[in-house]
């Protein structure tokens, strides 16, 4: 209800930063003082095979023993942007058992598939009523979503109601909103977080748990800045969809892409995983505390973590956020690195944008 009361403007501030996903962060001063956590361990994946053959379209993730959250890389310091976040500390050691994961973002033709066979309608394709918003204006009672508008100048990073519009007729089917088509082959976006419960019901899955998701993110690695090892472009190599140029106002594509690209466009991961770093932001199904990770490291190992018993987001403690993981094709260094394989995101939950989606597990 609260995406609803900000789609009507009653809630316009906290609401337009809840969809942001990634808030400028401070200087990681602080961040340095709490970097004083423990090292990262190895992973220790569970030996045992997969339980059978893969279901079409997902891959094994055998689960085990790892280090979860992230640090300020080593030789970044000078980086803007570059930093991980407190929420992503202490280093903790987390456990979770084997799943099948899916080896992409959820496509539009996959989510149109459930449409079809369903017709779900989601959160952002629904028109607010004026029986539930009785002090809204009639004008604001419309249908849409939250839409990445880039200015066409420089501005300062101060502010992501800068870069960042709720635009009438926006949904999956026009991500842009009214008039903008969608590409079968890219992630669906602007989906609410019950939006994603619902085609991972229809499909037989769920959404991970957080700690499932970075478990499989890290392809087996440890410690390692991104899914893929510590450089961000390997012997020259793009690995993922982020965005270049000069952010908000320019999106150059040097990675091939201006915005959102078709999954599984750059290599997988060490488990087969494509775009866990970047493309679109993934829900997973863990309540935001930023304090959960020292909640969990005074307790020992953490055995299949599931997140809080409830939401708790200081700067704004009246939504209700879940998680979201692996950044998109806006993360980029000048402003918000959370491409960074161990560091969080966070949405509150009846918000969509167009660089928002999900990947679901199995078992
Ligand atoms: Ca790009
Ligand atoms: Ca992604």
């Amino acid at each position: 209800m609260t995406a609803w009361r900000w789609r009507t403007g009653l809630l316009a501030v906290s609401g337009l930063a809840a969809c942001a996903s990634c808030d400028r962060q401070p200087p990681p001063v602080a961040s340095r003082t709490v970097a004083a956590s423990p090292a990262f361990l190895p992973t220790v994946a569970n030996p045992s095979p997969p339980p059978g053959p893969a279901p079409a379209g997902m891959v094994w993730i055998p689960g085990g023993e790892f280090s979860m959250g992230a640090q300020d890389p080593p030789d970044l310091d000078d980086a803007v942007g570059m930093q991980a976040t407190t929420d992503s500390r202490p280093i903790h050691r987390a456990y979770v058992d084997g799943f099948w994961m899916d080896a992409t973002e959820v496509t539009n033709d996959q989510f149109a598939a459930f449409v079809k066979a369903t017709r779900y309608v989601t959160v952002a394709e629904r028109t607010p009523s004026a029986e539930d918003f009785p002090d809204a204006p009639a004008a604001n009672l419309v249908a849409g979503s939250v839409v990445f508008s880039p200015p066409d100048h420089a501005v300062p990073l101060d502010s992501h109601f800068r870069w960042w519009s709720y635009v009438k007729g926006a949904s999956w089917r026009h991500p842009l909103g009214a008039g903008s088509s969608m590409q079968a082959r890219c992630p669906v976006v602007h989906v609410a977080y019950e939006d994603a419960l619902a085609y991972a019901s229809w499909a037989g899955k769920r959404l991970p748990t957080e700690a499932e998701w970075e478990f499989a993110a890290r392809g087996s690695l440890s410690g390692k800045v991104f899914p893929w090892g510590d450089a961000f472009l390997p012997d020259g190599r793009t690995m993922a969809n982020t965005h270049q140029g000069h952010f908000p106002d320019h999106d150059s594509g040097a990675d091939r892409f201006a915005g959102i690209a078709p999954v599984a466009q750059f290599p997988p991961n060490g488990y087969g995983l494509y775009d866990v770093a970047g493309n679109v932001w993934e829900w997973v199904s863990d309540w935001y505390r930023p304090d959960y990770y020292a909640q969990l490291a005074a307790a020992g190992i953490a055995r299949n973590p599931r997140g809080p018993a409830s939401s708790f987001d200081p700067s704004e403690p009246r939504e209700s956020k879940r998680v979201m993981r692996g950044g998109s094709f806006l993360c980029t260094d000048e402003y918000c690195s959370r491409y960074m394989v161990g560091t969080r995101g966070k949405g509150e939950v009846g918000t969509g944008t167009n660089h928002l989606g999900f990947r679901c597990v199995r078992g």
